[in-house]
């Protein structure tokens, strides 16, 4: 038998290709030299930072999926999960500014849109220059997009958008806005629209007050009657499905990132159990804390290898929607146990902002609700073993 690695209990390590370890070295250095010496400032004066965009995308962070001759370098899923693991050992936040560009808006751009859309916005958002956001989610529809009231209406020339999205990451200080609207001219079905700051009646003022993420901006998207021509139609999205690809990629991401965040949690509680000392020994002496660990453990490598396994699905084609329900669900929820555990296993100290636990605690609450709640995605497992939908 050969020897175990607490640290990459299944050797993940051993079934990366070499390109997909050197790009994840890469994420990690910026994560760690660029991000984590910001963090804690950035996260107590809720600091939003666009030109973060600017230099994650020198770092070729942004839209790694999409082909190069767009601005991508044409990595594989599994690389983009493993980039979504090292920003988010840092922050949720950060992770989140890097997965809305990457997969809500380069993406539809690339999948769904035309030719000329992909050569005017791709290599801007890759590169950082140009920052885009996701409206799908309204005040009054969120778990359920398909009851969205934002509509299109046709005019001669292209289209009036008149709605509001809500709870938008990215929005108040983005340039590109990808928005899912019911479209009167294609029979009330949801079509994608590209948005440009600074179009009359187009505002996307900030939501303030959040306690959980927030090195992330997030904010409205309000269209008053915002007009835009006919090249501003994603022309190869029709109906829920153009949204739910660009979640399918969000959601397989996020459940490579959470794990970097548990995993930030799981090391900090390892090294704090054994210089702290109680009742004469190490805290990580006593059993309570050691099945604490036994516990991290095993489900962040339980989870890695079902994000890996996803991951070499989706670059060959043959992933499901629920493969990404099941893993989104379960790695969001397990690592929102393990920092819950963490915060308690760092006693007082945990919750400082110095020992960070409590930070992605409370951002992890964030991650578990957006793209679908855990709940939901438990209803979509339901419905995908039973043939019965329980939603409504
Ligand atoms: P349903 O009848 O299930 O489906 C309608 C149509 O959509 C298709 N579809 C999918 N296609 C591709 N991938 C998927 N995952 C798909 N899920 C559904 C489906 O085949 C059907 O197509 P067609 O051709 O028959 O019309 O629709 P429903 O209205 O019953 O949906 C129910 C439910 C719960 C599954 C769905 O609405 C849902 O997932 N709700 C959660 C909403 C959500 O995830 N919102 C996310 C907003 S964006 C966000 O949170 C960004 S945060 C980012 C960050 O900061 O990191
Ligand atoms: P609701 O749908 O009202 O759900 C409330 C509760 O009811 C949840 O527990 C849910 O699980 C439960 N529930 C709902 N339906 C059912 C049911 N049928 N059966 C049982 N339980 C049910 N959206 C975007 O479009 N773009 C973004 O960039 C974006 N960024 C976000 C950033 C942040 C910080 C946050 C907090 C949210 C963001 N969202 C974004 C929105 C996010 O996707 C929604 O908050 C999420 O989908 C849940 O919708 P809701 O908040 O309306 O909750």
């Amino acid at each position: 038998m050969s020897r175990f690695d607490w640290e990459d209990a299944f050797r993940l390590e051993d079934q990366l290709m070499e390109d997909e370890r050197m790009l994840r070295d890469a994420a990690r250095v910026f994560a760690q030299d660029m991000l984590q010496p910001r963090v804690i400032e950035a996260y107590r004066n809720e600091i939003s930072a666009p030109e973060l965009f600017l230099e994650m995308g020198e770092a070729g962070l942004l839209g790694a999926t999409v082909p190069e001759e767009y601005g991508g370098l044409g990595a594989s899923y599994v690389t983009y999960g493993l980039i979504a693991r090292e920003i988010e050992r840092v922050d949720s936040g950060y992770r989140s500014m890097m997965s809305v560009q990457s997969s809500l808006v380069i993406y539809p751009i690339y999948a769904y849109g035309s030719e000329e859309q992909r050569r005017r916005y791709l290599p801007g958002l890759c590169s950082g220059k140009l920052v885009g956001c996701f409206g799908l989610t309204e005040p009054d529809a969120g778990s359920d997009p398909g009851s969205m009231k934002t509509r299109a209406e046709k005019t001669g020339t292209g289209y009036r958008l008149t709605g509001s999205k809500m709870w938008i990451s990215n929005s108040p200080f983005a340039d590109v806005f990808v928005v899912w609207a019911k479209s009167e001219a294609h029979g009330g079905k949801i079509r994608g629209f590209i948005l440009e700051k600074g179009m009359k009646g187009l505002s996307a003022p900030k939501v303030g007050g959040k306690l959980s993420l927030r090195v992330s901006t997030t904010g409205e998207i309000v269209m008053d009657g915002v007009e835009v021509s006919e090249d501003a139609l994603l022309p190869h999205a029709e109906g829920l499905k153009g949204p739910f690809g660009c979640l399918n990629r969000a959601r397989y991401g996020i459940a490579w990132g959470v794990l970097g965040a548990a995993e930030f949690c799981w090391h900090a509680s390892r090294q704090y159990g054994l210089d702290r000392k109680q009742f004469g020994k190490p805290l990580a002496q006593t059993q309570l804390f050691q099945k604490k660990l036994a516990d991290m453990l095993t489900e962040i490598t339980l989870g890695l290898q079902g994000a890996l396994q996803v991951g070499r699905l989706m670059d060959n084609a043959r992933a499901a929607p629920e493969m990404i329900s099941l893993i989104k669900r379960n790695n969001c929820g397990k690592a929102l146990d393990i920092a819950r555990m963490a915060r308690d296993m760092h006693g007082g100290n945990g919750i400082s902002e110095e020992f960070q636990v409590i930070r992605h605690m409370l951002n992890l609450e964030t991650v578990n609700t957006y793209e679908g709640t855990h709940d939901v995605h438990a209803l979509i497992l339901g419905r995908a073993q039973t043939g019965l939908q329980a939603f409504f």
